[in-house]
């Protein structure tokens, strides 16, 4: 059979006989947690299909009963945490070792009706899916996206869009960079002026805007709905003129800088001596661990280039230790290795290239040596606001110039860093940095289609990955990117179809 259109790739496909048809006496059966994937599953059909699916408590279907699908935790007997997905002209067995992964195949199934399942109005149909069996898990359990709201800011909305996106791809982390120079996005109660003040620029002069905790719990529970961990990052000690500029006693000299609207990087610092900026640290620390139920904080780290090497190592000490008071596994850019007083099991995250660069494998090998493993983001494979062509409006080209669609399919994280391989790897994540993007479907047509090659690296097995098939698959996505109104840029890898005259 030609490849079922799954993204990202699944580790196990055997095609069968016949179809499944989907109709609005089809019944979706779950039990317990199970529920809240069945629940998900009937209201993602709606909006195409126009069936207000009937979702049942599990039991045996009495004789007779209309056609079901079944959702079921429990033991799938895989290498792994994963689903197994079996469609036949009768039935739809889902069968996941967790809701999360139950989520997962949730999507390989939405992905396998018709590419009019995406539109959010009412579709014609039918709404036949393919016989088949698939086995399939994960090889990385961290699969993420990171989003810049600093540079740019962007509303609940728009990231409850991205998100939906990322569930489709089997994303589950959204790491979010909150603060940088150019603005701070998170209220924070012990010091209100960091949004009252430090929250009104973004590049170029614009608005800017900040998330309430309300607005930020309100992004944390639509990630939880769809098994997305949302990830903060207070980036210190540099990147920090929007606190800076809001405090004036976080200032080595007391004066507070200007706002900045500009893109460059690495010219401003925390008072690394006083002792008023661990009281600072020590309460957004705190109110940022409070409001957030995920398991990570992200310090940054990243680019302190105007803090001394002295400085920088007694600074992350002393931050890393307030920070992990919070009971959060703490994240660090790929510098922050440079300390070797981080605490026991401190992740970082690796930005360099795919030839590591300037020690960044030295970096790499010290939280090994402390106990944490890596976040592999490679920027001249991963950076999706590097350019695609030179010549782009949009997007950066600092990371070795523009990258294509084929430049982020080419990689592998554990071939990177010699003696760093699956077993220190964390997982993939994709940064969508805003310098140059200021709306939403500018975004998406930074991260479509190149982060799609990121959730394909991230999920599926090294021997999964084939380009030729990788490209078709995309070709035969048009149409549901289409329909679910993603915006992407049609690279000139992919054979993408004619498009149609109505749409
Ligand atoms: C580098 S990579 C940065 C960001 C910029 C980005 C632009 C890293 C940890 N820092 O401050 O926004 O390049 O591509």
């Amino acid at each position: 059979m030609t490849t079922p259109p799954v993204m990202p790739a699944p580790v196990h496909t055997r095609a069968t006989t016949g179809h499944f048809s989907l109709t609005a006496s089809t019944i979706i059966r779950a039990e317990g947690t199970a529920l809240n994937v069945a629940h998900y599953l009937a209201d993602s059909l709606r909006p195409a299909t126009g069936f207000a699916l009937t979702v049942n408590e599990a039991g045996t279907p009495p004789v007779g009963a209309p056609p079901a699908i079944s959702l079921t935790i429990g033991d799938t007997a895989l290498p792994r945490p994963g689903y197994r997905l079996t469609i036949t002209a009768a039935h739809i067995d889902l069968r996941a070792d967790d809701a999360a992964h139950l989520f997962t195949g949730v999507q390989s199934l939405r992905q396998l009706l018709p590419p009019a399942i995406e539109a959010c109005t009412l579709q014609p149909g039918p709404w036949l899916i393919p016989a088949m069996e698939i086995r399939d898990y994960p090889r990385f359990s961290y699969r993420g996206a990171m989003l810049d709201v600093a540079r740019h800011f962007f509303s609940v909305a728009d990231i409850k869009r991205y998100l939906d996106r990322m569930a489709l791809l089997k994303l589950n982390v959204l790491h979010l960079h909150l603060t940088d120079d150019q603005g701070w996005r998170l209220h924070i109660d012990s010091w209100p002026n960091l949004t009252a003040f430090g929250a009104t620029t973004a590049v170029g002069g614009g608005a800017g805007g900040f998330y309430s905790k309300a607005d930020y719990s309100e992004i944390v529970d639509y990630a939880a709905n769809r098994y997305i961990t949302i990830v903060p990052e207070i980036d210190v000690p540099g990147h920090t003129n929007a606190a800076l500029a809001a405090y004036p006693e976080l200032n080595t000299d007391g004066t507070a800088p200007a706002p900045y609207t500009g893109i460059e990087v690495g010219f401003s610092s925390l008072g690394i001596n006083s002792p008023v900026t661990y009281q600072f640290l020590d309460d957004v620390f705190r109110e940022v661990s409070e409001l957030t139920p995920g398991p990570y904080l992200h310090l940054g780290g990243d680019e302190s280039l105007a803090t001394s090497e002295t400085d920088y190592l007694e600074f992350i000490r002393r931050a890393a230790q307030l920070a992990a008071q919070y009971g959060k596994t703490l994240i660090g850019w790929h510098e922050m290795g440079r300390s070797h007083d981080l605490p026991e099991g401190t992740h970082g995250q690796y930005w360099s290239y795919v030839t590591p660069r300037e020690d960044a494998d030295k970096r790499v090998a010290s939280f090994i040596d402390q106990g944490g493993r890596m976040i592999m983001s490679p920027a001249d494979a991963i950076y999706l606001d590097m350019k695609y062509t030179t010549g782009d409006t949009l997007g950066l080209e600092w990371a070795d110039g523009p990258t294509t669609l084929h430049d982020a399919y080419h990689w592998d994280p554990a071939t990177i860093v010699p003696g760093i391989g699956d077993e220190h790897i964390l997982g993939v994540e994709a940064p969508l940095w805003t310098e140059t993007i200021d709306n939403l479907p500018d975004l998406e047509y930074m991260a479509f289609p190149r982060i799609i090659a990121a959730a394909e690296i991230a999920w599926s097995p090294r021997e999964a990955h084939d380009w030729a098939g990788f490209i078709q698959r995309l070709a035969d996505w048009a149409p549901r990117l289409d329909a679910a109104e993603i915006t992407y840029n049609r690279v000139p890898e992919v054979s993408w179809p004619e498009v149609s005259e109505e749409s």
